[in-house]
């Protein structure tokens, strides 16, 4: 069962094909890249709110978080999930044929065309809308393509991808799929899905409108369009990281996962309930009813489920492993966790963060409790530790041995060590500066915003001091990632070896009990996907269109 080709997935020597990986590496060029640029504004924009400094060379504010927002959020990691993807296809599935092959790469130059776009125009000042683009404001239209691009990027990479992961079903007939192939087939499926919606508005509302063939824009519809894609877009960058914690942790660790059918079952649960929530993000919005809001609070709070299920897991996993090793009191197993090995500290401290992260998420979708922080800088808090720490460390481990092991090389002392202080440096600066804006968002303080004095107002004298700490915490986040950046040089710049790192892929407690069929029969998914989604959206999208919604004008305010 665990054999393709002749090749067991399980083994340490199965590796990712030569090809497949020169492909991988073209991605992560890119996330490098992004990365430091990323990370650069975030620290300028961090130093601006402090009141303490001002941007040179005319750069303004929004200029420089649209650019942070759309190159870390958007381009960082979706050149990171392909090419993760890829590699876990080739890697459990088995190589890549040329077509697939070729429609991997043919997706990373149209994603970098588009990337290059927009990039382009918010250089030029043309398009400091955020990476949320909500109307009314207007960016120009080459920005709005080239972000279009980078999702059709994505699309022609994932067909490859899935062609991959379909044709390994039809050459093993009656066996289970290898856990990470099949795990790619779900974010892809999901990410499909959801691309549609932003697609739509894109096409039809954001381009049109900023070419000036339609004079204006429904705003509602845009926004609901907008979200029925970017919540499920936080699960296409969390799941890679699941697929991490679930098939490649406990290999580190040297022992089995929980469960493999959990872990399909949590997959599946992500499929159905990451898409008809989307308005958590509008429970303040004027023009949804109560009840489409709440209602689609309830499925996002069926959606925490699969991430319990998730916790569970990995809190067995490493009871598991620390009792193998001779713990017998209550917590003591803790202390026998590998605390020297980067690979399992970055995912680690991500995890750590994901706690209150999660709690932080259900308190956002708790409908009056949202009234309290919605646009206020306490949602900035919960989504850098979601995506920017548990996603993001986890990228980070993965890049620890997904580099060398493509490259021929393995994880040195100094890599190693190189990870260990990047976990730390991280967690310290992550730490002080989403305290920090939770903490100054329960006080009120706005997001996405300019302003740190407010015309010397009251109020806003409260929230210096929480400024002043996310410039801190925001310094230490920049070293942490020039550390990143040194870490990755040394993984691919050592000597060659003759056995390179390995990719880990783990074996399960479970893993001879037959797979539950029903998780693969993807018409009975999707009909199931597609269900939900209509019930949580024909209503209110139908009601946007009946309601005669004044449309807006576009404004440049920048
Ligand atoms: Fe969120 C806003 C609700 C998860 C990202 N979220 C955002 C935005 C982003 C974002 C980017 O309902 C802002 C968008 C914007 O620009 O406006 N979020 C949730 C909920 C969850 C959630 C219910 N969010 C995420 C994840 C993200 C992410 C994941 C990125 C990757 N979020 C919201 C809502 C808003 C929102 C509202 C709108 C707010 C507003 O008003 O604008 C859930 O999925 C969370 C479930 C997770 C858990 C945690 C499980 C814990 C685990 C770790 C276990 C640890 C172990 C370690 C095993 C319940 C799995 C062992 C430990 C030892 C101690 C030994
Ligand atoms: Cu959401």
């Amino acid at each position: 069962m665990s054999n393709y080709n002749g090749s067991d997935i399980f083994s340490s020597k199965t590796k990712v094909d030569a090809k497949d990986g020169k492909l991988v590496l073209a991605n992560m060029a890119w996330v490098a890249f992004a990365l430091f640029i990323g990370g650069t504004a975030g620290l300028l924009q961090t130093l601006v709110r402090s009141g303490q400094f001002e941007l040179p060379f005319g750069i303004g504010y929004y200029q420089l978080l649209t650019l942070h927002g759309v190159i870390l959020a958007l381009v960082m990691t979706f050149f990171f999930i392909m090419g993760f993807q890829i590699a876990a296809l080739s890697r459990t599935a088995g190589s890549l044929n040329n077509t697939e092959r070729r429609l991997g790469w043919i997706g990373f130059w149209v994603m970098t065309a588009g990337t290059l776009m927009s990039a382009a125009m918010i250089a030029l000042n043309e398009a400091s809308v955020l990476y949320t683009f909500y109307a009314p404001l207007q960016a120009h239209a080459i920005h709005y393509i080239g972000l279009t691009l980078v999702i059709v990027g994505t699309w022609i990479s994932v067909a490859g991808q899935l062609m991959r992961y379909f044709r390994w079903r039809k050459e093993n007939k009656g066996h289970k799929t290898p856990l990470l192939s099949y795990m790619t087939a779900i974010n892809n499926v999901m990410w499909i899905v959801c691309t549609i919606g932003v697609a739509s508005a894109v096409l039809f509302q954001f381009i049109p409108w900023s070419l000036g063939w339609v004079e204006t824009i429904n705003i509602s519809l845009s926004r609901t369009l907008f979200w029925y894609f970017g919540h499920p877009l936080v699960y296409f960058w969390l799941l890679p990281a699941y697929m991490v914690w679930y098939a490649i942790i406990p290999k580190v660790l040297g022992t089995k996962g929980f469960s493999d059918n959990l872990a399909r079952l949590s997959f599946v649960l992500f499929l159905f309930f990451s898409i008809p929530v989307g308005i958590h993000h509008q429970l303040v919005d004027p023009g949804i009813d109560a009840f489409w809001k709440g209602l689609q609070v309830v499925l996002t709070f069926m959606v925490i489920i699969p991430s319990l299920m998730t916790a569970f897991s990995m809190f067995a996993v490493f009871e598991t492993y620390g009792r193998k090793q001779g713990a017998t009191g209550l917590l003591d197993w803790f202390r026998k966790l590998p605390w020297t090995d980067a690979r399992f500290v970055l995912v680690f401290i991500g995890m750590l963060f994901f706690i209150p992260g999660g709690l932080g998420g259900i308190i956002n979708a708790s409908g009056q409790m949202n009234q309290l922080v919605h646009n206020t800088i306490w949602i900035v808090g919960h989504f850098h530790i979601t995506v920017g720490a548990p996603v993001i460390l986890t990228y980070f481990a993965a890049m620890l041995f997904l580099l060398p092991h493509i490259t021929g090389r393995k994880i040195d002392k100094i890599a190693n060590r190189l990870g260990l202080f990047l976990a730390y440096t991280w967690a310290l600066g992550m730490g002080i500066m989403s305290l920090a804006m939770h903490w100054a968002g329960l006080r009120g303080a706005p997001r996405r915003s300019t302003f740190s004095e407010y015309g010397g107002a009251e109020v806003a004298q409260e929230w210096i001091t929480y400024q002043v700490m996310q410039a801190v915490g925001g310094s230490f986040l920049f070293i942490a990632i020039i550390i990143a950046i040194l870490m990755f040089l040394k993984l691919i710049t050592g000597p060659k070896q003759a056995e390179p790192e390995e990719f880990p892929v783990a074996m399960f407690m479970d893993q001879d009990t037959p797979v539950v069929k029903w998780v693969e029969n993807w018409r009975l998914l999707i009909i199931i996907t597609v269900f939900l989604i209509l019930i949580a959206y024909t209503v209110p999208i139908t009601q946007m269109f009946t309601e005669n919604i004044p449309g807006a004008k576009g404004f440049k305010l920048w």
